[in-house]
C-alpha cells in the first residue's frame, strides 16, 4: 500500500508531498516548506512514518526550503539535482537515480528549463510523477532566472514527461488557481503553451512575452536554498521551550499529564469546563481556575502572562479550542493537556474532590 498526501503552503501556493510505503513506514517528502515544518513533522509522527529523504524538485525561487530542519529534527537525508549548485545535499541526484522508500522508489529525470537543476520524480509503477516547476497544470515553470531556458524546458517536457502513461498523474510544485492534479494525456491535448502541434519556436517566443514580475522572496529564498535551507546563523528558530510540548497535525499545541502533575507550580491549569463538570465526579487538577470556554474570549485579558496555561477539559477537545482563544488573545505560552481529565484519571494522577 502506497500513503500519499498532497499538502500546501498557501503563503507561496507551493505542494509538499508526503510518499510512503505503507508496510516499513518508510516516507519521502517532496518540496518540504519552511514555515510548515512542524505541521508536516506532525503528520509524519501522527502517521507512524520513518523520514528517509526530502527531496527537491529544484533549488526555489519563492519559498525557503525545511530540509534542514527536517534532517535536524528527523534525521531524513536531503537529496536535490547536483546540477542545481546547493551545498550541504547528502546526495546529489542526475537522471536515472533512483530514490527508495521501503519496497519503493522514485526514478529522477532531469527536466531542466525551469532552472539548470530541475528534476522529475517518477513512482516506480510510472502512475504518477512530481514535475517540480517543469510542468504546472495548463502551464510551466518561467524560464527567465537560474539558467532558465524555454528551448531545454520544451524538450524535457516532450522527452521525458510527455513519453509517460496518458494516465499517469501529473502533480506540480505550484498551482496558483488552486488545481490540485493533472494527467500526462491531459496536458498533452490541452497544454497552452506545450501541447497540442505547439512546435519549440511557438513556445519559446510565448516565454519570452510572459511578463511576470520576479518573486518576492527571491532574494531572501535563492541563497537560503543554496544551503538546503539551513539558516545563516547556523540554529533552527526557536521553538517553545518551557515545557515538552508538541504540535499536532491539527494545529495544536499539547502537553502530556505526566510532565504537567510534575509541574503543577511553574504552570496556570485553566479548567474550561462547566461549574458543574468542575464540581462533579471526574473532580478537578488541584489548583485549577475554572472559566467555562463560554467565557474565555471575553475573560482572557485578565488572565496572567506570568506563567504559561495549559488548558483541561473533559476529553481535551474544548480546551484545544481554548488554546486557539488564547493565542488569539497575544498568550503565547499555551498548551492542551492531551486527553483531559480522563487520560488524567486513568493515569491515577492527583485530583481534587471527585469520585473515588
Ligand atoms: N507571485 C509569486 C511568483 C511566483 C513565480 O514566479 N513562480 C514561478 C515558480 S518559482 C513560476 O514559474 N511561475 C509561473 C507562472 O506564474 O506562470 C511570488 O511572488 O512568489
Ligand atoms: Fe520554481
Amino acid at each position: 500500500m502506497l500513503i500519499f498526501r498532497q499538502l500546501v503552503d498557501p503563503q507561496s501556493s507551493t505542494y509538499t508531498y508526503l510518499l510512503a510505503d505503507g508496510e516499513s513506514r518508510e516516507a519521502v517528502l517532496i518540496d518540504p516548506v519552511f514555515e510548515q515544518m512542524q505541521r508536516d513533522a506532525a503528520l509524519i509522527g501522527e502517521l507512524g512514518l520513518t523520514l528517509r529523504w526530502t527531496l527537491e524538485t529544484h533549488v526555489h525561487a519563492d519559498h525557503v526550503t525545511s530540509a534542514w530542519l527536517l534532517k535536524q529534527r528527523l534525521g531524513s537525508a536531503i537529496a536535490l539535482a547536483g546540477a542545481g549548485g546547493a551545498e550541504g545535499a547528502d546526495r546529489a541526484l542526475a537522471q536515472d537515480d533512483r530514490v527508495a522508500f521501503g519496497t519503493r522508489h522514485l526514478d529522477v529525470r532531469a527536466t531542466p528549463g525551469h532552472t539548470a537543476g530541475c528534476l522529475t520524480y517518477v513512482l516506480d509503477d510510472e502512475s504518477m510523477a512530481f514535475t517540480g516547476d517543469c510542468l504546472l497544470v495548463r502551464g510551466c515553470g518561467r524560464t527567465d532566472f537560474q539558467g532558465g531556458d524555454a528551448h531545454a524546458l520544451y524538450r524535457a517536457v516532450h522527452q521525458q514527461i510527455f513519453n509517460l502513461p496518458d494516465d499517469c498523474l501529473l502533480y506540480p510544485a505550484h498551482d496558483y488557481r488552486g488545481i490540485t492534479v493533472t494527467t500526462v494525456g491531459e496536458e498533452r491535448r490541452f497544454n497552452p503553451r506545450l501541447g497540442g502541434r505547439l512546435s519549440e519556436n511557438d513556445f519559446a517566443g510565448y516565454m519570452q512575452n510572459l511578463g511576470l514580475p520576479h518573486p518576492k522572496q527571491m532574494d531572501i529564498a535563492v541563497p537560503a536554498n543554496l544551503r538546503c535551507g539551513r539558516p545563516e546563523s547556523g540554529a533552527a528558530p526557536p521553538s517553545p521551550d518551557w515545557g515538552p510540548i508538541a504540535y499536532t497535525f491539527a494545529g495544536i499545541w499539547e502537553i502530556q499529564p505526566e510532565w504537567v502533575e510534575e509541574h503543577l507550580k511553574d504552570v496556570q491549569i485553566l479548567d474550561v469546563r462547566e461549574p458543574q463538570e468542575f464540581e462533579g465526579p471526574l473532580g478537578h487538577i488541584p489548583g485549577a481556575v475554572l472559566l467555562p470556554l463560554g467565557r474565555l474570549k471575553g475573560e482572557a485579558p485578565q488572565l496572567s502572562q506570568e506563567r504559561p496555561i495549559v488548558t483541561v477539559c473533559r476529553a481535551g477537545g474544548r480546551s484545544a479550542q481554548a488554546t486557539v482563544i488564547l493565542q488569539k488573545a497575544g498568550f503565547s505560552r499555551v498548551a492542551n493537556l492531551a486527553g483531559g481529565m480522563l487520560r488524567w484519571r486513568a493515569q491515577g494522577l492527583t485530583v481534587s474532590g471527585g469520585a473515588a
